[in-house]
């Protein structure tokens, strides 16, 4: 196998020499929706119609299953889009999610106040204690669903021993993997049995197309999936899969400097008085640093932390930003920053907010990739009085 960043440009983007084929070096967008045939029955390359099967999308899946060292990659429209049909596809009515307390606050949404409808319901814990997941697991349980780091504590899960514990117990473990990448964390390499990613976030990039995907290795599993990617139809655009494959290709590099842009001004803010405390896995002082450094190879441009003072005070922090806007979502080359209680966490209920830590002045940060002193500068000059 190449190396990541070969595997990023080439995979899924073979050039085809074949007789009347152009060898495009960028795989074009295949716009039509549906595929002409030569005989009624035999379709062409097995191409029917573009919610089944479309050359775009496919390139992008064969890319994106590569960068995981997976078997099988399938695109969607949107991470949670991706999310439902691993639901949908594993789960029937009477069985049970066991859930991260910290997830981000729309899968929380979609397991707590939508499939609930379906009879599927879910069950909240501590993951940073395995532990915790086992105590939890009842004959309901199916499928046990970790973000690592969490969206916005950067909590850890220490995904072997859970994916331990979940194949004790005939459970799938699903790992949301979008905060990481595949650059920095192959959560199937540790044992998860299905990866989803919000595309829509670094793996897209630049803050300009919505996405989600599946990588996984079991056969199984990704026949279900792929059945119902085309039955629900919640499938990725040609367009958006171009859009997604070109930025695809830049993730190694762009990956290195988020890092780099996040441990500055994490580093810088734990230093100043105004600051409670900074949520940042390559911090020392980060209580799983060292599970971060086992698991991982490195952490991306997100982190968290709490103000000192009140809900006004993180608003009139963040309107002084110059180079930061605020808004929701992450990945993206430019710096994005938001209040998650306001903002990307408010369909979470006040109590459960409170109790797992999410206050009114915690702040959550994308680092972009944009000169790390500048960022800094930013930051000094909107903490001053
Ligand atoms: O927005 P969408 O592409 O549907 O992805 C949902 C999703 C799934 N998983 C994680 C870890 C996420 O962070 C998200 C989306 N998150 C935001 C929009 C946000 O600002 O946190």
């Amino acid at each position: 196998m190449t190396a990541f960043s070969t595997r990023s440009i080439h995979n899924g983007e073979e050039p085809d020499f074949r007789d009347g084929a152009s060898g495009d070096v960028a795989v074009p967008i295949h716009l039509s929706t549906t595929f002409a045939r030569l005989r009624a029955d035999s379709p062409t390359a097995g191409y029917e119609y573009t919610r089944s099967l479309n050359p775009t999308r496919k390139a992008l899946e064969e890319k994106l299953a590569a960068l995981d060292g997976a078997k099988y990659g399938l695109a969607f429209s949107s991470g949670l889009a991706a999310a439902s049909t691993v639901i949908i596809s594993l789960l029937k009515a009477g069985d049970n999610v066991i859930g991260f307390d910290d997830l981000y606050g729309g899968t929380r949404r979609l397991l707590s106040n939508v499939f609930v409808n379906f009879d599927i319901s879910a069950t909240y814990v501590d993951a940073t204690k395995p532990e915790n997941i086992e105590n939890a697991i009842t004959p309901k349980s199916k499928l046990i669903w970790i973000e690592s780091p969490t969206n916005p504590l950067m909590k850890l899960a220490d995904i072997k021993a859970i994916a331990q514990i979940a194949h004790k117990h005939g459970l799938i473990l699903v790992v949301d993997n979008t905060f990481l990448s595949p650059y920095f964390q192959r959560p199937l390499d540790l044992g998860a049995d299905i990866v989803v990613y919000s595309t829509t976030k670094y793996i897209g990039g630049h803050s300009d197309v919505l996405g989600g995907s599946v990588v996984l290795n079991n056969d199984d599993y990704y026949k279900k999936l792929a059945y119902n990617q085309n039955a629900v139809g919640a499938v990725l655009s040609p367009f958006d899969s171009y859009l997604t494959l070109r930025g695809v290709k830049t993730l190694a590099v762009r990956m290195q400097q988020h890092q780099k842009n996040a441990l500055t001004l994490a580093e810088f803010l734990e230093s100043s008085p105004k600051v409670k405390r900074v949520n940042f896995p390559l911090l020392k002082s980060h209580p799983q640093h060292a599970l971060a450094e086992a698991q991982s190879s490195g952490s991306s441009g997100i982190f968290s932390f709490e103000l000192v003072g009140t809900l006004d005070d993180a608003q009139n922090f963040l309107s002084k930003l110059k180079l930061f806007a605020t808004a929701e979502s992450l990945g993206g080359v430019e710096s994005l920053i938001e209040i998650p209680a306001i903002m990307t966490h408010a369909s979470v209920p006040k109590e459960v907010r409170e109790q797992n830590g999410i206050s009114d002045t915690l702040i959550r940060v994308s680092a972009g990739i944009e000169d790390t002193e500048d960022l800094v500068e930013d930051f000094r000059q909107a903490l001053e009085d």
